[in-house]
């Protein structure tokens, strides 16, 4: 490990020795599974877990995503499994109930071990669990076109809707205060003061677009506090990645299920569009190529209201775009202070990674400020169209 960072552990799971392949193997045989392991590749681009993409024989049988759970984030993997089962088995049932309204939607399932555990703890301290893999589905880091975001929103807006009457009392707090602002802007001022990695010089520009937007960022906030918003079940990681697609480009599932929780949609929403209605990936080092598209915004918040205004309240829908920007606010403060921190949560593929991500999303959040009008404007005209 590297020398600078021995002052705080780190969270980032990938600093320990490689997993062999038969180790791997061992782990999948654990499961009960169909077929039997032909390959085993690393998959998906998220930060926090480790993926892979589990292939078996014979071509019938099931392919599975084989996930190492970060336990040094996800701290309680019983309560984090017991959540996943909980919300899989009630967007099921539901679905059973209304088969026109969902079309192809689908959802994914934790396979059960031979022991009838959802997860395998293995000696080296490690948690695993095993999903079912959707058959040719396929998720995309930048939305091509508005045809793309319009099915991602509706996918977002119909889990959502599934789970609007799932009790958000039943559901374990894994990561309590996940999008709280106050509490990030206070992580990140004490990181800005214990400056560990002496890297805090570097950044002053990046720390004062923080600190002059830190007032404004504490609205939806704010708005809960009053109690004009409600807490609703919440998926709270709604990047545009995590929606699953078909062969024909049609949603078809939402993934990445970790952080359902209770919260407020308008979370949801903005995280949605931060990396669905981007001209940019979220970590695109060239900033000129990083700018809202209204277009995708607009394809995005058609569908997305289409599924999800009959139960939106009026503060909820007058908030939507603001939320994006809040999101990308948010979000970029996270890889900013991580950054400070010695990157410590968040992988990284090479030295500067955190803070090349955070002046993404700074860029993006200053491009939706000059757009703002028009965001809010396309809202209020698809919702006013939707209600009458
Ligand atoms: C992390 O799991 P993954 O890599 O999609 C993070 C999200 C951030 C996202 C930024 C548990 O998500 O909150 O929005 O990175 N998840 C956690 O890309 O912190
Ligand atoms: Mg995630």
């Amino acid at each position: 490990m590297n020398s600078m960072l021995k002052f705080k552990q780190s969270l980032n799971l990938e600093i320990n020795a490689q997993i062999s392949m038969d180790n791997l193997k061992n782990i999948v045989n654990q499961f009960k599974t169909e077929g039997t392991v032909a390959t085993i590749t690393p998959f998906g681009s998220g930060h926090i877990n480790d993926s892979y993409l589990v292939t078996t024989e014979p071509e019938e049988a099931s392919d599975y995503v084989l996930q190492r759970i970060n336990h040094l984030i996800f701290r309680n993997v019983p309560e984090l499994t017991g959540n996943i089962l909980k919300v899989t088995l009630h967007l099921r049932n539901k679905m059973l109930c209304m088969t026109s309204a969902i079309g192809d939607f689908q959802v994914i399932q934790l396979t059960p071990t031979h022991t009838g555990s959802f997860f395998v703890y293995d000696p080296d301290g490690n948690y695993w669990r095993l999903y079912n893999h959707l058959r040719e589905s396929k998720s995309f880091d930048v939305v091509l076109n508005p045809a793309l975001a319009y099915e991602g929103g509706k996918a977002f807006g119909l889990f959502q809707y599934l789970t609007s009457d799932l009790e958000t009392s039943s559901l374990y707090e894994i990561l309590p205060d996940f999008h709280n602002i106050a509490k990030r802007l206070s992580t990140f001022r004490k990181a800005v003061t214990l400056d560990q990695v002496g890297r805090v010089n570097e950044v002053a520009n990046e720390i004062a677009f923080i600190e002059t937007r830190s007032d404004e960022m504490h609205l939806i906030l704010r708005l809960g506090e009053e109690g004009k918003i409600p807490v609703r079940v919440t998926h709270n990681d709604t990047k545009f990645n995590n929606i699953l697609f078909n062969r024909e480009n049609k949603a078809i599932s939402v993934v990445d299920l970790d952080t359902v929780m209770p919260g407020y949609i308008l979370y949801d929403f903005g995280d949605a569009i931060r990396t669905g209605a981007s001209t940019g990936a979220e970590d695109e080092a060239d900033l000129s190529r990083v700018n809202i598209d209204l277009d995708l915004f607009e394809a995005y918040s058609k569908g997305y209201l289409e599924t999800a205004l009959n139960f939106l309240n009026n503060a909820e829908t007058d908030h939507l775009a603001f939320s994006a920007k809040f999101m990308t606010y948010i979000i970029g403060l996270r890889f900013l202070t991580d950054h400070i921190d010695g990157d410590r949560y968040y992988k990284i593929a090479f030295p500067g990674h955190n803070l090349q991500r955070a002046r993404t999303q700074f860029k993006l959040l200053q491009s939706m400020e000059h757009h703002y009008a028009a965001m809010q404007e396309i809202i209020r005209r698809h919702a006013e169209k939707i209600k009458n």
